[in-house]
């Protein structure tokens, strides 16, 4: 099977130019300009950006969380993926403290294997680091392909792991070639403020918000950044909100030292005004909780600045029902928002089409810099020669109005319900097959596959 995508204006990390891209079975044969080559099939691109696939690297499909599971399962996930051009997912495999690594990815496989429609990896969080799980790590680098460890400074009880585990683990991670995610906020100082709400009867999803102030986050953010420089280990901050934190960064930048940022979509565009509106609020419920105008302002600059590396979505929807778990205390709440469809759309909205972001750094922070920071690059995350045929084309004028009535995620709500967009992802290949054709999927559950990633440079 050949394609032949004619007359498209490419852009990459680092280019932006016009030509045609050949592409045979599932990586990109040629680029150049009038190729004459005869296709199965041409597509032709006249008018329209010629991106590399989405990478969300930030996402939880059909997870057990707070006593119930996220709504998206793999097919349904990494198909609204797709519909949005998001072509790969990195999900979170989470650990059951007392139990193996090798357990958790049993029960993740099980729920994954031959479900997905689009491509998907995992991290692996561990959140019992003993001396069974330390045995654990060099096996999931060298032959798992799984190379990225999250970690959680919150969630006491569950997920998190205390300042000793995590010294314990980076240590080991380094040795082997591996990368430390984390969920940096200060988890005691949460509950403490949790706690504290709830002793004074204040029960609604504002106090989700004021239970976790700016210096959570910065506080954590910091001794992240201070444990990943005194052993070595390149650390990733995920869904980095705020000022305080990236300052944190800015601290360690100062070092010498390269940490990696992740915002996530809703905390550039979404503020936490939203939660004002007593329940409603409740579709926002994510941890961390959105800010304010100010460190939208931050995020921004940072992607600018090259301190922000990545923007994803921390993905983690629920439907209306789950949320009312909460009703009568905001603490019961599951925490997450859906956007795994909506990401590369509002970005491109938001920051190419009003001018805060270049078409170049779209591309990095959307696409290549995830790739490279988590061990696909070049296989995925750019066009190239020899890169797999995962890509977007898109429209850049044509505007459509987001909706649960016509998103494809498994989620009763939009939180982004009514926003006009500018500029709409039309064509979707994945590995030189058109999945997504006028609002339409061409591939079943199934033809997503399993991206087995490399050690990790700890550069980009
Ligand atoms: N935050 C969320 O909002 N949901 C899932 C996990 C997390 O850290
Ligand atoms: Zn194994
Ligand atoms: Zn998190
Ligand atoms: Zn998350």
């Amino acid at each position: 099977m050949s394609i032949l995508i004619k007359n498209g204006r490419i852009i990459t990390a680092a280019d932006d130019y016009t030509a045609d891209i050949f592409i045979e079975g599932e990586t990109i044969r040629t680029i150049g300009k009038n190729l004459t080559v005869t296709a199965d099939e041409t597509i032709d691109a006249s008018g329209k950006l010629v991106m590399p696939g989405g990478i969300d690297p930030h996402v939880h499909l059909d997870m057990p969380f707070m006593g119930t599971y996220s709504s998206d399962n793999y097919e349904t996930g990494t198909r609204a993926a797709l519909f949005g051009g998001t072509t790969t997912v990195i999900d979170f495999i989470l650990q059951t403290q007392g139990k193996s690594l090798q357990s958790a990815l049993n029960e993740w496989k099980g729920r994954s294997d031959n479900n997905a429609v689009g491509d998907y990896s995992f991290h692996m969080a561990v959140t019992d680091f003993n001396e069974e799980t330390k045995k654990e790590i060099r096996h999931f680098i060298e032959n798992e392909g799984i190379t990225s460890f999250k970690t959680f400074m919150a969630y006491k009880g569950a997920l998190m792991i205390d300042d000793r585990q995590m010294v314990g683990l980076m240590q080991e991670v380094k040795k082997h070639g591996g990368l430390i995610n984390v969920h940096a906020t200060n988890g005691d100082m949460i509950d403490f403020l949790i706690a504290k709400h709830k002793s004074e009867g204040k029960l609604s999803p504002l106090y989700h918000y004021l239970s976790q102030p700016e210096v959570t986050e910065a506080e954590a953010s910091s001794r992240f950044a201070d444990m990943a420089d005194y052993t070595g280990c390149p650390g990733y901050i995920v869904h980095l909100t705020c000022e305080g934190a990236l300052n944190a960064v800015r601290f360690a930048t100062r070092r010498n030292q390269h940490v990696f940022v992740e915002t996530c979509i809703q905390y550039l565009i979404l503020d936490a005004s939203l939660y004002e509106n007593d329940f409603e609020g409740a579709k926002w419920v994510m941890s961390p909780p959105l800010r304010e105008k100010k460190d939208q302002e931050t995020l921004w600059a940072g992607l600018n600045q090259g301190l922000v590396n990545v923007v994803a979505t921390d993905h983690c929807p629920f439907m209306w029902e789950q949320k009312l778990m909460g009703k009568d205390d905001f603490s019961k709440i599951p925490n997450g928002h859906p956007a795994i469809e909506n990401r590369m759309e509002l970005l491109f909205s938001e920051g190419v089409s009003k001018g805060k972001i270049t078409l170049n750094k779209y591309v990095e922070v959307a696409s290549t810099n995830a790739a490279k920071i988590f061990g696909m690059f070049p296989k995925k995350g750019t066009i190239a020669i020899g890169s797999d045929a995962d890509i977007v084309i898109l429209d850049p004028n044509e505007t459509h109005t987001l909706s649960a009535k016509t998103h494809h995620m498994n989620v009763d709500y939009s939180a982004y319900e009514g926003r006009e967009l500018t500029g709409k992802v039309k064509t979707v290949l994945l590995r030189g097959k058109v999945v997504i054709d006028n609002n339409e999927c061409k591939v079943e559950k199934g033809y997503g596959q399993f991206v087995k990633r490399n050690k990790v440079t700890g550069k980009i």
